[in-house]
């Protein structure tokens, strides 16, 4: 069975062009969202690897995280790989929670195998017998579907005991629903959530891969990472590392939204500059895209020759498009209010921190701000930055720090001239 899979290979010879699934309104690129690879090819093709070949090519690769940091996926399962342990776990974090990313839920509801292929050969690199999908709450109308693929792959021999037909190799998956709540999608949070306790992040170190889920090494990686992973295994680490650029290489998933005709998914190389992906969407008189989500990067018009990846604008998936009817103002304030909702509240910098910025942005909407309310802004950007416990509330002043910068007009719109501007003082502030 092994041999006929590994013999059924095909070699990528073009890239298929974009077209659209009109279901999703999801247009589609490339190579992870191209047509689906049987299930258990590219398994196959690990398993004749062996372990350590597999890891070698997944290294070669140069593949980086797609969850936005771009941790080398390659070290990541060399140390979970390594690392002491009774057991071994893999985690596909799919809790897809940053406003404006949808690549994820696409992904597992329409490549599912490739989510759980790239998963099992995770799970052969590091010899791990478990596995768990942690799925979004909000995601929760998948769940039927993604068991019924996980049922058919055990019947196919592809999960349980000796898959592919190779004796010894058990893995299998387990699917288990989150709540609701953002912080989960931190990979710490989310392993406690996955032990039954509230979502509260760990300190690190120690990373997962060291001491995660249970206290075993766990590898915690994105979605769309597994994806990536199980094309790597087919079409092995030289070809992924041929596409993109040298420090990012291989292909990424923007879920492109906003001001544009056509919103979607979209899928480039690495190194693809942002003015493409506006030409594409069909986006005009656009002012300014939000790249990452809140927690990433507001880019204006000045610099849509930059390009997406780790060397320029690193992305976890969200392109969100603002044209210039909008109020860059309000933008700003809407994701200052997400992340005072989601703040877990476990530390004071955080929990106090996004609400006193939503107390000062209310302020400037009420138009009773001043520029001395700017100054405030900046402060709690700092305390925030270098004070919270995880990088939720260190990044919860990243797209005001941006739009500031970038569209001060637009805020100072919003400031009304005042005779007293008292200096800055936190402990009044919390008092
Ligand atoms: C072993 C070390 N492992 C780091 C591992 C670590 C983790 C990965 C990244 O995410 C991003 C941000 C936003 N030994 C290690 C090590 N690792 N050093 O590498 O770790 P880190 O700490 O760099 O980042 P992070 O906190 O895991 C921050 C993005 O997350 N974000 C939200 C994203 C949302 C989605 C979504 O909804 N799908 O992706 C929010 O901040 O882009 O760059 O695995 O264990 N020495």
């Amino acid at each position: 069975e092994m041999a006929r899979l590994v013999e059924a290979q095909v070699p990528v010879t073009d890239w298929p062009s974009a077209w659209f699934d009109t279901q999703d309104q999801v247009r589609r690129a490339d190579v992870l969202l191209g047509p689906a690879l049987a299930p258990g090819l590219a398994l196959a093709a690990a398993v004749a690897r062996g372990p350590e070949g597999m890891l070698q090519e997944i290294t070669q690769a140069n593949l980086r995280g797609r969850g936005g940091a771009g941790f080398a996926t390659g070290l990541k399962w060399a140390l979970c790989r390594k690392a002491p342990g009774t057991e071994h776990i893999v985690v596909c974090n799919a809790d897809e929670g940053e406003p404006g990313t949808f690549k994820d839920r696409v992904l597992l509801r329409s490549h599912a195998d490739a989510v759980f292929e790239g998963m099992a050969i995770a799970a052969w690199v590091m010899g791990a017998r478990r596995g768990f999908v942690y799925l979004r709450g909000e995601y929760r109308y998948l769940l039927e579907g993604l068991q019924a693929v996980l049922a058919r792959r055990r019947a196919q021999g592809l999960l349980g005991n000796n898959i592919v037909g190779h004796p010894g190799f058990d893995f299998d998956i387990e699917i288990h629903l989150g709540a609701g709540a953002y912080v989960c999608g931190e990979e710490s949070a989310l392993i406690e959530s996955l032990e039954g306790k509230r979502g509260t992040p760990r300190i690190r170190p120690p990373f997962p891969v060291e001491h995660g889920y249970m206290g075993h090494p766990t590898a915690v990686n994105n979605v769309e990472t597994f994806c990536a992973a199980q094309q790597i295994a087919q079409h092995g680490g030289a070809w992924w590392a041929g596409i993109g650029t040298t420090a990012s290489t291989g292909t990424k998933i923007h879920s492109v939204s906003g001001d544009c005709e056509r919103p979607g998914l979209y899928e480039y190389p690495f190194g693809t500059r942002i003015g493409r992906i506006l030409e594409d969407c069909g986006a005009r008189n656009t002012q300014a895209v939000q790249v990452g989500g809140p927690s990433g990067l507001c880019v204006s018009a000045s610099e849509f020759g930059r390009r997406m990846g780790f060397e320029d604008v690193p992305t976890a998936g969200a392109f969100m498009v603002f044209d210039r009817s909008r109020d860059m103002f309000s933008v700003a304030r809407n994701f200052a209010q997400f992340f005072a909702h989601e703040s877990c509240g476990f530390c004071t910098p955080c929990r106090v921190g996004t609400a006193l910025v939503v107390k000062r942005m209310d302020k400037l909407a009420a138009g009773r701000g001043s520029r001395h309310d700017l100054d405030v802004l900046n402060e709690l950007d700092k305390l925030l930055h270098t004070t919270t416990h995880c990088g939720l509330g260190a990044s919860a002043c990243n797209p005001l720090r941006d739009t500031v910068a970038k569209f001060r007009p637009t805020f100072e719109q919003h400031l009304q001239s005042l005779h007293f501007e008292p200096a800055f003082d936190l402990d009044a502030e919390l008092s």
